[in-house]
């Protein structure tokens, strides 16, 4: 079968949605750093948007950091993929043409910086996932301990990070006389665009004060929420866009009708028209960002480990069981109690919204995949709101019960005896605490003392270490299902 192309384009099926402008006209406005699933079918799009409204300058240069394999799929198929949109029994297909090329940083990191540094790039956009802004999760700072962020630090003649590249590409922009860059984080980090920031910003005052008052005062880093559930992609996804489409796509994405980005306004140049391609500008994210955050993002991680040691491979199989549906409830009400939502967001409607989105079960959103990284995830997804509701004296039977649920995780093994990888950043240092205390019952206790996760307020507080450690204790005697119908019943 042939691969997806722009020669190819001409042999879909008529009803399959494509590029209608020109391609070879389009310019690479935005660099994205990190192109994963999630980019191709949430920001991509609205480039794609932007260039189908007749605003060629807004193709997309991606940036893999570690394999090959994006670059593999795309760069052959000349940046073309398709995106599948799932709702129940229905599809939607659509060929989305704004990348235009994949590079990949280890192998070309003088490509890379030259993308940044080029004067048709406006945006970067990156979606590095939370360990990839080299901070330490509880602090913010800088982690200076990291390998490749010591290289980064020592030299960037071949940046490692993308803090790193960054850094170059602005020294080598500001050495050309080119404007500043807006670099819109859209990672699930509270308050992502000062993060960026001030990771950039601890690279470039390493190397040159001058770049850093120049990073300051010219270039802008706006905070953003950022919304659409991009499941994995299977060989059996592939195989049946194949039979529908007659050509082979390398680089298909699957997602849920569902799409949402508001960004703070603030912008360094020239940026799409996106008020009118759906995303929302607005003086204040944060609100947004700490809704979807806790609410979505906290219900999701304590599916991912509660359903994932009762053995649920699925998040739609975790919803639809009443038992943990009612704790997702419950973690919900808990969380809701810390929020400050933005005028107009009516949380019972965003509740239930949510969970129609994980009833999808055209998505098969794997437990696993939400899994992964847990240590990043869980302070802006649990603690942050367990810590806010401390501070008010009110309980947090639910949120600590997902805590727990992640340290069981940590052991390798769910309740049905079935092993699974702990991937995670910490994994080692987790699986030492786990090895060292042979005791599960003192397992937990162990696991709080992860500095990196639990911040001190937390770890030292018996309000919170007590529910979590009774959780865990539960978890260990009774299993998943049983751990959460105490948190529903009590
Ligand atoms: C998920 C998110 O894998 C995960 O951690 O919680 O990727 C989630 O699907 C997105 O944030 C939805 O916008």
């Amino acid at each position: 079968m042939i691969r997806l192309s722009d020669q190819a384009l001409a042999n879909l099926p008529a009803e399959i949605a494509r590029p209608a402008y020109d391609r070879r006209a389009v310019r690479g406005g935005v660099v994205h750093l990190g192109i994963g699933a999630f980019h191709r079918a949430h920001q991509a799009v609205v480039f794609d948007d932007a260039l189908s409204a007749g605003d060629l300058r807004w193709g997309v240069r991606g940036v893999s950091f570690r394999s090959p394999g994006v670059r593999d799929q795309l760069n052959p198929q000349d940046g073309l993929y398709s995106l599948v949109v799932r709702d129940g029994a229905q599809v939607q297909t659509r060929i989305v043409g704004a990348v235009r090329d994949v590079l990949v940083a280890p192998e070309s990191p003088a490509a890379v910086v030259a993308a940044l540094a080029d004067p048709d790039t406006h945006l970067v956009t990156l979606t590095v996932t939370e360990k990839g802004y080299r901070l330490d999760p509880a602090s913010g700072a800088l982690i200076e301990s990291d390998p490749e962020v010591a290289a980064d630090l020592a030299s960037l003649a071949a940046p490692r990070t993308a803090p790193g590249f960054l850094a170059a590409g602005l020294a080598q922009r500001r050495a050309r006389g080119l404007e500043p860059l807006t670099i819109v984080s859209c990672d699930n980090l509270p308050h992502n665009g000062a993060r960026i920031r001030d990771a950039v910003l601890a690279v470039a005052r390493r190397h040159d004060p001058a770049l850093t008052g120049w990073i300051e005062g010219g270039c802008a880093f706006p905070q953003t929420m950022i919304d659409r559930i991009v499941p994995a992609t299977t060989p059996e996804d592939r195989r049946s866009l194949a039979e529908r489409l007659g050509v082979d796509d390398h680089g298909m994405v699957k997602t849920e009708p569902f799409t949402q980005w508001v960004i703070e306004d603030r912008f360094a140049g020239p940026r799409p028209d996106f008020e009118r391609l759906g995303v929302q500008i607005t003086s204040a994210v944060g609100p947004y960002e700490d809704a979807k955050l806790r609410l979505l993002n906290g219900a999701h991680s304590a599916m991912a480990y509660l359903g994932g040691l009762a053995g649920l491979a699925f998040v739609h199989q975790v919803i639809a069981d009443p038992v943990f549906a009612a704790y997702v409830e419950r973690l919900w009400d808990e969380a809701e109690a810390t929020l400050d939502p933005p005028a107009g967001l009516d949380l019972s409607d965003y509740r239930r919204a949510l969970k129609a989105r994980f009833a999808n079960a055209a998505l098969e959103h794997r437990t696993r995949q939400i899994a992964v990284d847990g240590s990043q995830k869980l302070p802006q997804r649990l603690l942050a709101g367990a810590a806010v509701r401390l501070d008010r004296g009110l309980s947090i039977e639910a949120l600590t019960l997902a805590v727990a649920a992640w340290m069981r995780w940590q052991d390798g093994v769910d309740e049905t005896g079935a092993v699974h990888v702990v991937d995670d950043p910490l994994a080692a240092e987790t699986a030492r605490l786990v090895a060292r205390t042979p005791d599960p019952l003192e397992r937990a206790a162990a696991l709080l003392s992860l500095e990196a996760v639990f911040p001190e307020r937390l770890a030292r507080d018996p309000r919170f270490t007590a529910p979590v450690i009774a959780a865990y204790a539960r978890l260990a005697r009774g299993g998943a299902r049983a751990a959460a119908a105490a948190v529903v019943g009590g």
